[in-house]
């Protein structure tokens, strides 16, 4: 494990309700560097997973379960760098240990990749800077409508379909900003299967923003403009709210000036400058 990378947390202390308890992994005990001779995870593959192996399934979307066959099929890869296997070949999650093996409700062994449409505007009231979140089906948490790249699917492509699909709006995400790429803390994590993602941010001029009129799409229970603010990018789903993060230091860097005093002071107090400023005066 890359030692500059924060510990995962949700991926240890998060689960679908399908999933077995997670054996509990100490900080301490997180990289696989560290002996942990106690450690005794439960094996877990979803039903969903096996009935969609694409070696039995023509319109499957899985790995076979038999990890060697996998790997034959699809060369193993991953944005965190080199994948390591363990002593039975499967491929080791990058950010250490979950509680965890097999793949659960992931299909891949080793990277699942998706994409992240940020989409943000200038809520017309307020002048505070919001997200276009959908709620999940699966745990109601408030998220970016991101979605699995499917094969041979360029990110781009990923981007515009789950952002239509999801929030029910077209939008062209050619001029989006890549603000990260790489692991995501995902509650389905697992040993073995782990989320991987581009997140691209695009803020909205607002006469473009006026004309969207969201609506939630199959996976999405609801859709909304969320207001931005410590409490809200806490609870996102998985490490959303640290990409959300990134976009807005990003946004504040290249279009402050372009903000109203309103927002600046939103994503000030966001980033923790607004804080330190106060206590400085
Ligand atoms: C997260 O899962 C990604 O960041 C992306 O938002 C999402 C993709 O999974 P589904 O929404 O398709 O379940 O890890």
């Amino acid at each position: 494990m890359q030692h500059d990378q924060p510990l995962h947390k949700k991926a240890r202390l998060e689960r679908p309700p399908i999933y077995p308890e997670r054996f509990l992994v100490p900080d301490d005990k997180v990289g696989w560097e560290v002996d942990f001779p106690e450690y005794k995870p439960a094996y877990f593959v979803a039903r969903v997973v096996l009935d969609n192996d694409v070696t039995k399934n023509p319109k499957g979307w899985a790995d076979p379960e038999d990890v060697k066959i996998a790997q034959r099929e699809r060369a193993i890869h991953s944005y965190e760098g080199k994948v390591i296997f363990d002593d039975k070949g499967r491929p080791r999650n990058p950010r250490g240990r979950t509680g965890i093996e097999g793949r659960a409700l992931l299909g891949k062994w080793g990277a699942n990749f998706a994409a992240d449409p940020i989409v943000t505007r200038i809520n017309p009231d307020t002048k505070q800077i919001e997200m276009l979140a959908i709620q999940r089906k699966d745990n109601n948490q408030w998220a970016i409508p991101g979605g699995m790249v499917d094969e041979g699917e360029e990110v781009s492509a990923t981007l515009k379909r789950e952002f239509q699909e999801e929030a029910g709006v077209g939008l062209d995400m050619d001029d989006a900003v890549e603000v990260y790429r790489g692991y995501v803390d995902d509650p389905r994590n697992t040993d073995n299967a782990w989320m991987e993602t581009t997140a691209m941010h695009k803020h909205l001029k607002s006469d473009l923003a006026a004309k969207m009129n969201p609506e939630a799409g199959d996976d999405a229970q609801a859709v909304r403009w969320l207001p931005l603010n410590t409490e809200t990018l806490a609870n996102l789903y998985a490490s959303h709210g640290e990409f959300l993060k990134k976009a807005l230091d990003g946004l504040y860097k290249d279009q402050m000036d372009k903000l109203p005093e309103e927002a600046q002071k939103q994503i000030e107090m966001i980033m923790g400058n607004r804080e330190r400023e106060l206590e400085v005066n």
